[in-house]
């Protein structure tokens, strides 16, 4: 944790002081570009294009889904849902507990099943940044989340030369040959010194994927998705500005572990950021509005192919938000940063009435009904280097969320099968149901270098999150209604809770990095043990049970403690003209969490996992031997009925090739096609449906991966 799971490329990363100033002005004067520029060749404006994800040497580029950039990275790993929706979990808190920024933007998603989170919206193709930083996180990229950070950010605009004009871009094709998948994506800019025009498009295509082992076919597993965006850069002195205008559609996408499927979710949005650099230090502001509409049924493979069979459920959200962050240096030592921002979220969520059906009839069901959280946010963080060799970070920040919902409507007041939501309905409006939670979160951490080989870094947290529309209001009773509501693809039905408190987690952590000290940097070691005492984590009580073994459950606040322990090293093998540079590397996360109520594991806990792999860089080349060790599933949260899965091993194979302006990616997943299952994939309602049987959900089988991009 600390925060910063950092890379000696990421030295500013929440660095205190002046090396962050440093990097945060550099990142975003455009400097790199015009580095670049002064070549004229576009090969490397290619470079300036790459992709970096932060502690993680060769990243993953052949999945459609963002979500899967940071695999890998210390204490993250990520749960199934669609193709391109995975779900981040950083040391075992997953979703909504992890704080999940797009280009500054949080966004929550808009569905009773999360299909639609934040890393969905953005395609990997159109990323030039990526950081998780699991546990302790500075209040600056917290709030309203107690698992840790995700930051994603779109390539900044490109400018010219002064007296230039600057046309560049690129073109990429993927493949995928497990489940036939297949995308494109590419942009274009136009730029003097002082505007710059991008337009980027992409699109993603996979059919359902085939198991390992088996080849059996996994049902649900299909998707179809577009991106546009158009960014405006102007720069000017020490201003930049840069606007993205975005739409997204998602014509289809099939859900494994859901009872429904995506059948359309589009969303146009409007980002703006703004940067200056003052003689007082610099300003940070930005605004975004977003517009989603949801919908969901069944696709055929799931059996709603008749105007009968299916279920028609609708979700609208709107997301405005404002940030504003200055960063003050005072003297050589101290820096302060403070920052103010507001997210309002609006959401209606209704099923409309199914023809002919008793059940799902004559009226309409209204989930959420003109509901909206609102988070009015401020912070203030100090960093202070004392000592060449240690610095602190204090922070302090205070969120105010507030919620409120309208009154609902059962699919009949009156029917014999709607009784049990009609009853709970009639309950709800009567209910008071404006909610306000004051949330305050402190974070406190030091940093020790005590040899040039060491770093110590440690510290407390204290984070905060409110519940989310779903878990407080939600307020089916019949067993099919709370079936529709739960992101968690286990199959159970989800009751929400109107008297839930905010959870708030307490977290020590200490990172060790004990690195080779020289430039050449041979080798480098690193263990991160946490703690996380959780007062009110929202999690279950069972209500009752259906007839196919699963159950209804509430929301409720239990105490929660979780612990592990995340390490990565490095080591070079060899580093010679003749044969290139070989590096051994390796992870290891695992992550223990116990409620201590029911004394049940938490749900969607990773077990021990790690990778171990060789990688070869050798001129334009770069080569990679991985293996991906999971131990099996024996800790699961019983009141959830979530299956144990065994263990895997999967090996993998990868390179890349760059020449001129091409660049080939290639990589064997999955080489032995072993069979596996995924222990955060929860159940396998797809084929539940289509054969009866219920089980965990599959992983992919072998798959030959592939992509081109030309740079021009
Ligand atoms: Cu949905």
């Amino acid at each position: 944790m600390l925060p910063h799971y950092r890379t000696r490329t990421d030295a500013g990363y929440a660095r205190p002081c002046l090396t962050a100033l440093f990097f945060t002005l550099t990142a975003f004067s455009g400097a790199s570009a015009q580095d670049v520029l002064s070549q004229p060749d576009s090969v490397e404006s290619a470079k300036a294009e790459q992709l970096n994800v932060i502690g993680i040497r060769q990243p993953q580029t052949t999945s459609a889904d963002t979500a899967h950039l940071l695999d890998h990275a210390l204490g993250y790993s990520t749960y199934s849902a669609g193709g391109v929706s995975a779900l981040p979990v950083l040391n075992g808190m997953a979703d909504d507990r992890v704080a999940t920024l797009v280009d500054g933007m949080r966004i929550d998603a808009a569905c009773p099943n999360h299909m639609n989170p934040a890393m969905s919206y953005v395609d990997p193709d159109s990323v030039s940044r990526a950081v998780a930083i699991a546990g302790i996180t500075p209040v600056s990229l917290g709030g309203d989340s107690i698992g840790g950070t995700v930051e994603i950010e779109r390539k900044d605009p490109l400018f010219a030369k002064t007296g230039n004009i600057l046309v560049t871009g690129h073109v990429r094709g993927d493949y995928r040959s497990n489940g036939g998948g297949s995308g494109a994506s590419g942009s274009l800019t136009v730029a003097n010194d002082m505007f710059s025009l991008r337009y980027t498009a992409s699109y993603s295509h996979a059919s359902d994927y085939q198991a390992g082992g088996s080849g059996q076919r996994v049902r649900s597993t299909d998707y179809l998705s577009f991106n546009h965006a158009v960014t405006l850069g102007v720069k000017k002195a020490n201003h930049l500005l840069a606007l993205t205008f975005g739409q997204q559609d998602i014509p289809y996408e099939g859900f494994p572990n859901q009872y429904m499927d995506m059948t359309n979710n589009r969303s146009t949005f409007v980002n703006g950021k703004y940067k200056g650099d003052f003689n007082w230090g610099t300003l940070d502001v930005r605004g975004s509005w977003q517009r989603v509409t949801h919908v969901m049924d069944m696709l055929s493979d799931k059996g709603g192919h008749s105007a009968t069979t299916g279920m028609p459920m609708n979700t609208d959200a709107r997301t405005a938000t404002y940030a504003l962050k200055a960063t003050i240096p005072l003297g050589l030592k101290h820096t302060l940063k403070l920052g103010s921002s507001f997210d309002h979220n609006g959401l209606n969520d209704w099923w409309p009435p199914l023809q002919g059906s008793m059940m799902m009839g004559p009226g309409t069901y209204h989930n959420i009904n003109n509901g909206h959280r609102d988070r009015l946010s401020h912070f203030a963080e100090w960093d202070a280097q004392w000592l060449p060799r240690f610095s602190t970070q204090l922070g302090f920040r205070n969120d105010l969320v507030m919620m409120n919902t309208g009154k609902v409507a059962p699919y009949s007041w009156t029917g014999m099968m709607s009784m049990a939501d009609a009853m709970a309905a009639e309950r709800f409006n009567q209910a008071s149901r404006g909610r306000t939670d004051v949330n305050f979160d402190v974070t406190a951490t030091g940093r020790w270098k005590p040899l040039d080989s060491l770093s110590i870094e440690g510290g407390y947290a204290r984070k905060t999150r409110s519940p989310n529309l779903y878990e407080r209001y939600a307020w089916g009773m019949g067993s099919m209604a709370t079936r529709m509501i739960g992101w968690f693809g286990d199959g159970n039905g989800y009751v929400g809770n109107l008297n839930l408190s905010p959870e708030v987690a307490n977290t020590a952590s200490v990172t060790v990095d004990w690195h080779d000290p020289n430039p050449t940097q041979r080798w480098d070691l690193k263990i991160q043990p946490f703690y996380t005492y959780t007062h009110n984590y929202i999690n279950v009580r069972r209500l009752s049970s259906f007839s196919n073994g699963l159950s209804m459950l509430g929301f409720v606040n239990h105490n929660t403690q979780s612990y592990g322990l995340n390490a990565s090293g490095s080591v070079r093998l060899w580093d010679r003209t003749a044969y290139g540079r070989g590096e051994l590397v390796g992870n290891i996360n695992w992550v223990r969490g116990v409620d201590l109520v029911t004394h049940s594991g938490l749900y969607h806990q990773m077990p021990a996992n790690g990778l171990i792999g060789l990688h070869e860089t050798y001129e334009n080349w770069t080569g990679r031997v991985e293996v991906t060790l999971v131990k099996s599933k024996d800790t699961v949260d019983w009141l959830r009925n979530e299956p144990r899965t065994p263990g895997y091993a999967l090996l993998g194979l990868g390179g890349s090739y760059r020449w001129r302006y091409f660049t080939l990616n290639a990589e064997l997943a999955n080489v032995l096609n072993q069979r596996y299952y995924l222990p955060l994939g929860g159940l396998s309602l797809g084929d539940y449906d289509a054969t009866g049987v219920l089980g965990p959900l599959p992983g992919m089988g072998r798959s030959f991966n592939m992509n081109l991009t030309a740079a021009f």
